[in-house]
């Protein structure tokens, strides 16, 4: 089931049932998945087109790491003009990651530094192997983040973690980046990835137009002043229950026929 813009070192498969989840995998393993260009612009192409059967995706990258970040091999070629746009290609890729039409699980396992955090930082939810580690090397490399990390990263974390994470060279494991926020799930090495498709596959099952609200609606209301957010959550609340699959899901729970919640 290969799918999506022909780039050797990425492919996006469907999985599921229904091909309703998209695997988008970086595949150049000898780098590190280091993210030149083109992939980067491969990486922005997938989100734009997932086929219309998708209702969730998986990113992951193949060998013993995520992502090694920016291609560095690139950098030592470019001015600050040049840099500026790529920044701003960073931007417009990863916002295709976070604002596309369906949630994002990102699947981590070791490296997950530089450019390769701002990457997974564009996900919904981070599930992150025992094996996972964060660093942002920028700070001690004479560069700074320039994929969006200054504003996606704080948010997980906090400006002071970031700071000092940039400021000393400090990497966070596995289980210290679960604890602060870097990760919501922590699991056994060499099982991110079928736990981010557990996940993914139970997103599926959700009304689009709820993973729709929580994917593009929250990340704005928090951000608004507490009025203007609290009116844009009337709205899409509103929208929500509006729809038919709301008042489908409603009645069956009332009629004894869908899950209740429970402790775990
Ligand atoms: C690379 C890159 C890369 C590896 N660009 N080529 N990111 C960094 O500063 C992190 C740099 N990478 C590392 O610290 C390590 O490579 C890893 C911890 C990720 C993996 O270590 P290891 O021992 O498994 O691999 P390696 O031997 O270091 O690397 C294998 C090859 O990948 C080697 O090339 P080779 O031709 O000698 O085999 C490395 O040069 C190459 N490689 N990482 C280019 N990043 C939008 S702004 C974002 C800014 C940033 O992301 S800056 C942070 C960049």
């Amino acid at each position: 089931n290969a799918q999506g813009p022909a780039h050797p070192e990425l492919s996006v498969e469907l999985a599921g049932e229904h091909n309703d989840i998209a695997v988008v995998r970086l595949s150049r393993p000898a780098k590190r998945n280091a993210l030149s260009d083109s992939l980067m612009l491969a990486v922005r192409d997938a989100f734009q087109n997932l086929p219309d059967t998708v209702r969730a995706a998986v990113l992951h990258g193949e060998g013993d790491h995520f992502c090694a970040g920016l291609d560095l091999a690139e950098l030592k070629e470019r001015d600050a003009g040049q840099g500026l746009h790529h920044s701003r290609m960073w931007h417009a890729a990863l916002d295709a990651v976070q604002f596309g039409p369906v949630p994002v699980v990102a699947a981590l396992h070791g490296a997950v530094v530089g450019g390769g955090l701002e990457l997974a930082s564009a996900a919904h939810i981070r599930v992150a192997d025992e094996t996972t580690f964060y660093a942002l090397p920028e700070g001690t490399r004479g560069i700074f983040v320039g994929g969006g990390g200054a504003v996606r990263i704080p948010k997980l974390i906090g400006v002071a973690r970031m700071t000092d994470m940039m400021l000393t060279g400090r990497t966070y494991n596995a289980e210290e980046g679960e604890r602060v926020g870097l990760a919501q799930y922590l699991v056994p090495a060499g099982t991110a990835l079928d736990k981010a498709l557990a996940l993914a596959a139970r997103i599926a099952t959700n009304a689009p137009l709820t993973n729709y609200a929580l994917t593009h609606t929250l990340p704005r209301i928090a951000e608004q002043p507490g009025d203007h957010g609290l009116m844009t959550e009337a709205l899409i609340a509103a929208i929500a229950q509006a729809a038919p699959e709301a008042k489908t899901r409603v009645r069956a729970f009332l009629g004894g026929k869908a899950a209740k919640m429970k402790p775990t």
